[in-house]
């Protein structure tokens, strides 16, 4: 930690710099996985996993649900005269929670650090005087910024969409507000930007233009990626798909169609996905899934770290504790090629009724070490290559002979059916091992 706290405010005061303390640690606010400068293969865990603090859930979200008020009730709000001061307040307490974390990264949404003012002007204007004081904090905290996005689905004006919207006007204004979005992750060095659907999607078909919509998205997110990079922005833009909610139906629904969307819009160069964990499984698919979707289609970016709960269909976006799921995770996310300008941002929130202040630190820790058990255990698995040499033995038909010649394409159509109709005769008789393989996956959970 910098002495960077001397002499100011705490918001935090009873919680010093989180330490790792090893798996018998008793204190409920040490790592007992994380071990940032551990070194795992060639990185140290900390550079493998580049976790990332959300700056909505974490500062801004008050616990607020469809049945119930604040019960958050933030000091950096409360201490303040003004929304302006707030936010002065809140970046003060977000820059004091990633360094007692320990954590090298956040991610923002415009609207997050700065309140919308009275007109598109005035919400710049905001913006760009807490952008000043993050670049100093970022400055004095090493601490980076992940990615930058823009809220374009709160404000009123968004209720039937922002690019997908029926209406010009509202179109053109979120224009100005990405514009914005983009040069604020720009000037604080953000390593990526990223396009959440919000409510680029339907509530019903009746009332809607689906081509229309998707064409004017796709020539949304185009235009938006030349300006950046006119700006001189050389990071990746993400996508990051989402099946529903708070549409029936968005349009970013999953990997697998985020890719096509992006190769039908000439995207495919420049944008990447970011893939949440709950979001996947709102899509019906798991998070390994959409992970090796990503890797094998070559659009692997970054991911939203979070779970949801087995026995319900909402987003709602806990933090990620399973190790079976963690290690499947960064399995497909090392085999990917790991993460480059990517990262793990925490996309979750405490309970509604956890509402001491070191829980927002005990839900990080634990995250943070379900991520940490699962590199350890995908490295293993990696290193030992078992599971990896069984896939690949299971494909070995196509390294040699007729096999080889099909994978080259050196094969005809009719080629292919003379030789299944003359050769191969008995082929196809051998066990896929998913028993065998699973039960290997246990034994490398535990270390042995
Ligand atoms: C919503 C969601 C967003 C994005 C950023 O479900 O995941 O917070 O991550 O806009
Ligand atoms: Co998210």
């Amino acid at each position: 930690m910098t002495d960077y706290y001397v002499g100011k405010k705490e918001y935090f005061p009873k919680i010093g710099a989180i330490k790792y303390e090893g798996p018998k640690s008793a204190n409920p606010l040490a790592f007992k996985y994380y071990n940032p400068e551990k070194m795992v293969g060639k990185k140290k865990m900390r550079d493998h996993l580049r976790f990332a603090v959300a700056y909505w859930h974490s500062f801004c979200a008050d616990g607020t649900d469809p049945f119930g008020t604040v019960t958050h009730l933030h000091p950096w709000v409360s201490d303040a005269a003004s929304p302006m001061e707030a936010a002065e307040h809140k970046l003060d307490a977000a820059f004091e929670f990633f360094t007692k974390l320990g954590v090298q990264f956040y991610c923002f949404h415009d609207r997050d650090m700065a309140p919308e003012g009275s007109s598109p002007g005035e919400s710049e204007k905001n913006l760009f005087s807490m952008v000043a004081k993050a670049k100093k904090l970022q400055r004095a905290t090493g601490v980076k910024l992940l990615w930058g996005t823009a809220n374009l689905f709160n404000n009123p004006r968004y209720m039937n969409g922002a690019a997908t919207n029926p209406e010009f006007g509202v179109l053109a204004i979120a224009a100005n507000q990405v514009k914005a979005a983009i040069d604020a992750t720009i000037e604080l060095g953000g390593q990526g930007y990223t396009f959440w659907g919000g409510r680029e999607g339907y509530m019903s078909l009746l009332n809607t233009d689906l081509k229309k919509e998707k064409d004017h998205l796709g020539r949304f997110l185009g235009l938006a990626r030349d300006y950046a990079r006119k700006q001189g922005f050389k990071g990746p833009f993400y996508v990051e798909p989402k099946p529903m909610e708070p549409t029936k139906h968005q349009y970013d629904y999953d990997v697998e169609t985020v890719a096509l969307f992006l190769k039908t819009y000439n995207l495919d160069k420049d944008f990447k996905v970011n893939i949440e964990a709950n979001h996947a499984e709102l899509a019906g698919h798991d998070f390994f899934h959409e992970l090796e979707t990503a890797a094998a289609l070559g659009i692997f970016g970054s991911v939203d770290a979070n779970r949801g709960d087995f026995i319900n269909g909402w987003d709602t976006d806990q933090f990620p504790l399973s190790y079976y799921e963690t290690a499947l995770a960064m399995y497909a996310i090392l085999r990917a090629g790991g993460f480059t300008a990517g990262g793990l941002n925490f996309d979750a929130k405490i309970r509604r009724n956890s509402i001491d202040p070191a829980d927002l630190f005990l839900a990080h820790i634990g995250g943070m070490d379900a991520f940490a058990v699962g590199l350890e255990v995908a490295v293993r698995i990696i290193n030992d290559g078992i599971i990896p040499g069984f896939v690949k033995k299971r494909y070995a038909s196509y390294n040699t002979g007729d096999g080889a010649k099909f994978a080259n394409g050196q094969l005809s159509f009719t080629d292919l059916a003379k030789l299944g109709g003359e050769k191969y005769g008995r082929a196809g008789l051998s066990s896929g091992k998913q028993e065998y393989l699973e039960n290997v996956f246990n034994q490398y959970l535990l270390g042995l």
